[in-house]
C-alpha cells in the first residue's frame, strides 16, 4: 500500500486523532489517509475538471493547450467540460441538502396527519411565525392543522410552478433585483437541479457562463430553499436550539456504557434513537448486560443536529468518524445520510461494532439494514438500540483505547437565541459593529479535508479572525475542531482582540458561535438578511464573509456558491477541479464579484486567508462609512 508521507504529527494536531491513528496502524487498519496516499497524484485531466463522461462517444479528456485532443468527440472545449462539471456538482449538493430538506416536509406534513407516531411539532410558536411569514392565516387553525398548510406550502417551493422561492423574502429588495437582473432567481428547488442536469447533457446549453449561472440559481434554491426549509422544520419538529454546554472529542465515549454514535444529516432519525436509548427500559436491558447505561454520541452534521437540540456529546467531525471506531468502544454506528465513508463497514467489521443503515436511499451493503420511516421509527429505533446493547455483550476490553478526555462547548445559537441573548434584539450587534467593537462577521462552515492538516486551516483562520475582533460563527464540521481548541467557550475570549472580548463578555457569549448543522448555514442567510435589511443595504455590504478552509463535499461546493450568490466573498482552502479552464476560474476569482457582488479567494494558509477576509471587512465598513 502506498504510505502518506506525512507524519502522524503533521495530519491531525489532536491528540484523540493521533492516538487513534497510532492503534490503527498496529492493528493493520487502513484509513481515509492510508487511501488518500493511494490514490495520489491524481489523474490530471479530472484535478482540472477536464474529463467527460456523458455520452458514450466518449469519455473525452479535454486537453485546451494540447496539440491533440482540444476538443470532445462531441466539440466541447475546456471551458465548456468544466463549465459542465462544475454545474453537475453544485447540483448535486444542493439537491442533497434540499433532499434532506425533503425528508423534514414529509415528516412535518405525516405528523399534521397523526400518522408519524413519536414525532410532534414541539415549537408550536416557530410554526405558528413561519406560517404568518408565508401568508398563511393561523386564526383558528390548530398546531395540526398549521402543519398540513405549511408542508403543503413548501412542497410547491420544490416544484416547477413558483416564478421565486418563498422564504427569498428574507434577502433585501435590493439582492432579489440583482437576482431578477441576472435571471438567478430561484423558481423551484427541485426545477434547478434538474435544470442543470438537462442543460449540461450533451449539445444543450453551450456557454460556460450561462451553465454557471445556472449554477448560483441551483445553489440559491439551496441556500434559500431546500436547507433553509430543512432548517426551519427540523426546528418545529424538534425544537428551536437554545444555548447549553456540551463535551466533545473521542473523550465522549464511555469505557462501561453501550455507545452509540448517530451519523450523518438529518435529526429525523437521530432524535428517535436518541429517544429509545433514554428510555427506562432499554436502560433496564443495558444494565442486564453488564453496561452502566446508553450513551449516544454524535458524528458530522447529524451530531451537530442533536447536539444543538438535545446537548448530545459531539464525537468527531469528519475525519474522526473512521478512527472513532478504531477505539474498539463503539457499538454500533447508526447512519441516515451523507458523508458516511464506506469504509465505516469494512472498519466496523474489524471490531464488534454494528453498522446500521437506516434510509431507503442510503444501503451499505456489509451493514445491517434496518429501514426507518416515519410509521415504523419508534420501534426500530428501539431495535437498534437492543442491537447495540447485544453488541456491547461481544466488546473485546483488551482493545478498547478511548483517549483523551472530552472539552467543552457552547452551542445552540439559533438566530432566536442569538437574539434572546442580545436582549431581544439585533441591535447591539449592528451597535458594536458600527463603532469597531466588532469589525465583521465570517461564518466558518464544512467539512474535513484529508489533503489538509486536520482542522488546522480552519482553527488557524478562526484564532486570526477572532484576534482582530471579527465574530466567527460555525457550522458542521467545523463546530469540533473550534470546540476542541477551546474557541467555543467564554475562556475563549482569551485569544479574542480587546473590543470582540468586550462585547462577547457583556452578552455573555464565546467568540465563536454554534449555529448548526450544514444546513444551518441557512440561518446565516438569514441573520444577514435582517442585519442588511436594518442597516437598509445589501447583504454585499455588510462587513461580513464566508470560508470553507478544508471543504470536500459536493455539498460545500453549493453552499460556497449560494453564499457568493447572495453577496457574501467566500474563502475556500482549496479550489474545486475547475482549473483547467482561465474562463471558469477566472469567473470564480473575480467575474462574480461583477454579477453578484462577491466572489471566491482560494487560500490554503490560514493566516493569508485570514488576512483576505480582514482587507475585504475592511473596504466593507470604509463603504459602510465606518472606522476600519
Ligand atoms: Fe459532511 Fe455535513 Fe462536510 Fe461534515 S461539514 S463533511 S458536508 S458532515 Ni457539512
Ligand atoms: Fe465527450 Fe462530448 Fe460526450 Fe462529453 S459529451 S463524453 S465531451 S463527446
Amino acid at each position: 500500500m502506498a504510505k502518506d508521507t506525512r507524519t502522524i504529527e503533521e495530519l491531525s494536531p489532536w491528540e484523540d486523532a493521533r492516538r487513534m491513528l497510532v492503534k490503527a496502524k498496529d492493528e493493520g487498519i487502513a484509513t481515509v489517509w492510508d487511501r488518500l496516499a493511494e490514490q495520489t497524484p491524481h489523474c490530471s485531466f479530472c484535478d482540472q475538471g477536464l474529463t467527460c463522461n456523458k455520452c458514450v462517444m466518449g469519455p473525452c479528456r479535454v486537453n485546451p493547450k494540447g496539440p491533440k485532443r482540444q476538443l470532445g468527440v462531441c466539440g466541447a472545449d475546456g471551458d465548456l467540460t468544466v463549465a459542465r462539471n462544475f454545474g453537475r456538482f453544485v447540483a448535486a449538493g444542493a439537491a442533497s441538502h434540499s433532499d434532506h430538506g425533503r425528508d423534514l416536509l414529509e415528516a412535518l406534513e405525516a405528523v399534521s396527519h397523526g400518522t408519524a407516531p413519536g414525532y410532534a411539532v414541539r415549537d408550536t410558536d416557530k410554526l405558528a411565525r413561519l406560517c404568518a411569514e408565508v401568508g398563511i392565516a393561523t386564526l383558528g387553525l390548530d398546531a395540526a392543522s398549521q402543519a398540513k398548510a405549511l408542508a403543503e406550502h413548501f412542497f410547491e417551493d420544490f416544484g416547477t410552478r413558483r416564478h421565486a422561492l418563498s422564504l427569498l423574502s428574507r434577502a433585501p429588495k435590493k439582492r432579489r433585483d440583482i437576482w431578477d437582473a441576472t435571471r438567478s432567481t430561484p423558481r423551484g428547488i427541485d426545477r434547478e437541479c434538474v435544470e442543470m442536469l438537462h442543460r449540461t447533457h450533451m449539445g444543450v446549453d453551450c456557454d460556460p457562463v450561462s451553465i454557471c449561472l445556472h449554477a448560483a440559481r441551483t445553489a440559491l434554491a439551496d441556500g434559500w430553499g431546500g436547507s433553509m426549509i430543512g432548517t426551519e422544520l427540523s426546528d418545529v419538529l424538534f425544537g428551536t436550539p437554545r444555548p447549553a454546554t456540551v463535551e466533545a472529542n473521542l473523550g465522549v465515549l464511555r469505557a462501561d456504557s453501550v455507545n452509540i454514535l448517530v451519523h450523518g444529516h438529518s435529526p429525523v432519525v437521530s432524535e428517535m434513537i436518541l429517544a429509545a436509548a433514554r428510555d427506562p427500559e432499554m436502560l433496564a436491558k443495558a444494565k442486564a448486560a453488564g453496561a452502566a447505561g446508553v450513551n449516544v454520541a454524535g458524528l458530522c452534521c447529524t451530531g451537530n443536529e442533536v447536539l444543538m437540540r438535545q446537548g448530545v456529546p459531539l464525537a468527531g467531525n469528519h475525519l474522526m468518524t473512521e478512527l472513532a471506531l478504531v477505539t474498539g468502544a463503539v457499538e454500533m454506528v447508526v447512519a441516515d445520510y451523507q458523508c458516511v465513508m464506506p469504509s465505516l463497514v469494512q472498519i466496523a467489521s474489524c471490531y464488534h461494532t454494528r453498522f446500521v443503515s437506516t434510509s431507503e436511499k442510503a444501503r451499505f451493503p456489509g451493514g445491517t439494514h434496518l429501514e426507518f420511516t416515519l410509521e415504523n421509527a419508534r420501534d426500530k429505533a428501539r431495535e437498534a438500540v437492543e442491537l447495540a446493547i447485544e453488541a456491547f455483550t461481544r466488546r473485546d476490553a483488551g482493545r478498547v483505547d478511548i483517549p483523551t478526555t472530552p472539552v467543552s462547548l457552547r452551542t445552540g445559537y439559533s438566530n432566536e437565541a442569538v437574539i434572546e441573548a442580545l436582549g431581544g434584539s439585533a441591535e447591539p450587534l449592528l451597535a458594536a459593529i458600527k463603532i469597531g467593537l466588532v469589525r465583521g462577521v465570517v461564518g466558518i462552515v464544512g467539512c474535513n479535508n484529508p489533503k489538509l492538516p486536520h482542522d488546522g486551516v480552519l482553527t488557524g483562520l478562526a484564532k486570526e479572525l477572532i484576534r482582530q475582533d471579527i465574530l466567527v460563527v460555525v457550522t458542521g464540521c467545523a463546530t469540533v475542531a473550534m470546540g476542541k481548541a477551546g474557541l467555543m467557550t467564554t475562556e475563549g475570549l482569551e485569544q479574542a482582540g480587546v473590543g470582540l472580548a468586550e462585547f462577547c463578555s457583556r452578552f455573555d457569549l464565546p467568540p465563536v458561535l454554534h449555529v448548526g448543522s450544514c444546513v444551518d448555514n441557512s440561518r446565516i442567510l438569514a441573520l444577514c438578511g435582517m442585519l442588511a435589511d436594518a442597516l437598509g443595504v445589501d447583504i454585499a455590504d455588510l462587513p461580513v464573509a464566508a470560508s470553507a478552509p478544508e471543504w470536500y463535499s459536493e455539498k460545500a461546493a453549493a453552499i460556497g456558491l449560494y453564499a457568493v450568490a447572495s453577496g457574501i466573498m467566500t474563502h475556500l482552502g482549496l479550489p474545486p477541479n475547475i482549473l483547467g479552464s482561465e474562463l471558469v476560474t477566472g469567473l470564480a476569482l473575480e467575474g462574480l464579484e461583477g454579477v453578484f457582488g462577491a466572489s471566491f479567494v482560494v487560500e490554503p494558509d490560514p493566516v493569508k486567508a485570514a488576512e483576505a477576509i480582514s482587507r475585504r471587512i475592511t473596504a466593507k465598513r470604509l463603504a459602510l462609512g465606518l472606522n476600519d
